[in-house]
């Protein structure tokens, strides 16, 4: 038999997501700021088919700002509605319901046209893990959590929160396990958690960073580590860390492994500034 790696929980998962659709008229797909395009999961687009969709590049502060826009622009280049967001900070908020609101407008012409009344606009939020769905809900719904009860017919739980009076929120995201395709996209994912831990091992993973930070930022290298170091060389870069941080094993070697671990910490606590990772 051939190894089941499809999680079963996800199955349900999927279920879930597909249910809920039913019922919006919107979708805000989150993203990762520092890299939207590796965890876009195109089977959640497909779900939402008919759906409106908004790409919300998330973590955006974390994000190098000029690679955001230009990853905002490729969005847009493909159809595809896109805006930046902090949902820590609450910047971007804005931005996202305005464009919500734009988005619905041609619906709400349509209530309006044959004499209905126009109904709030069913929003939902959906994406991978660790992107910063629940983040998001919290910055969007803010203290005023309102919640407007179940509507009839629909499964006992769904719970919709008011975020503006023509703006209902599905106070549950979806959650989809992000579809990896190549060893530097799994490197990446790996990098921003949205990957747990036992599917890699810590060495690649700051391997491909200490590469990534070669190509990508040598001047933050140099700041951090210091001249001389030896490019195209990313042991050099985990030896340095070692050396600096005093990682010794026994036999007074710099110790890899530990210098490895440290490099993914610090680049996900922000000490190596901000980078974004997609072409
Ligand atoms: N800097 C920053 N951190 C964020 C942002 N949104 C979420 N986070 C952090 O990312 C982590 C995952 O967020 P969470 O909302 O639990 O993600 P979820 O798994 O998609 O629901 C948490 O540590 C959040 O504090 C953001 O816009 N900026
Ligand atoms: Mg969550």
């Amino acid at each position: 038999m051939a190894v089941n790696w499809f999680p079963g929980h996800m199955v349900g998962a999927r279920r879930e997501i597909e249910e809920n659709m039913k019922w919006v008229d919107i979708v805000l797909l989150l993203l990762d700021a520092r890299a939207p395009f590796s965890c876009r999961n195109r089977q959640l687009e497909k779900m939402a088919k008919g759906k409106l969709l908004l790409y919300i590049l998330n973590k955006a502060d974390l994000a190098d700002e000029e690679a955001t826009k230009r990853y905002i622009r490729q969005f847009q280049q493909q159809g595809f509605y896109a805006v930046a967001m902090d949902s820590m900070g609450g910047k971007g908020k804005r931005d996202v319901l305005s464009q919500v609101r734009k988005m619905y407008a041609e619906q709400a012409e349509k209530m309006k046209a044959r004499g209905r009344r126009i109904r709030p606009a069913r929003v939902m939020v959906a994406g991978v893990p660790n992107v910063g769905k629940s983040t998001f809900l919290n910055c969007l719904v803010g203290k005023n959590r309102v919640k407007t009860g179940d509507k009839p017919g629909v499964t006992r739980g769904r719970q919709w929160v008011r975020v503006l009076e023509d703006i209902e929120l599905l106070d549950t995201p979806g959650l989809m396990w992000p579809k990896v395709e190549s060893d530097e996209q799994g490197y990446k994912l790996a990098l921003l958690n949205i990957v747990g831990e036992k599917a890699y091992q810590e060495y690649d993973v700051a391997a491909f960073l200490a590469n990534y930070l070669q190509n990508h930022c040598p001047q933050e290298i140099a700041r951090q580590l210091g001249e001389g170091l030896q490019m195209g060389n990313y042991e050099e870069i985990l030896i340095r860390i070692a050396q600096k941080r005093g990682y010794l094993n026994h036999g007074a070697q710099p110790d890899l492994d530990k210098a490895a671990h440290n490099l993914l910490q610090e680049f996900r606590r922000g000490k190596w500034g901000r980078i974004s990772l997609d072409g």
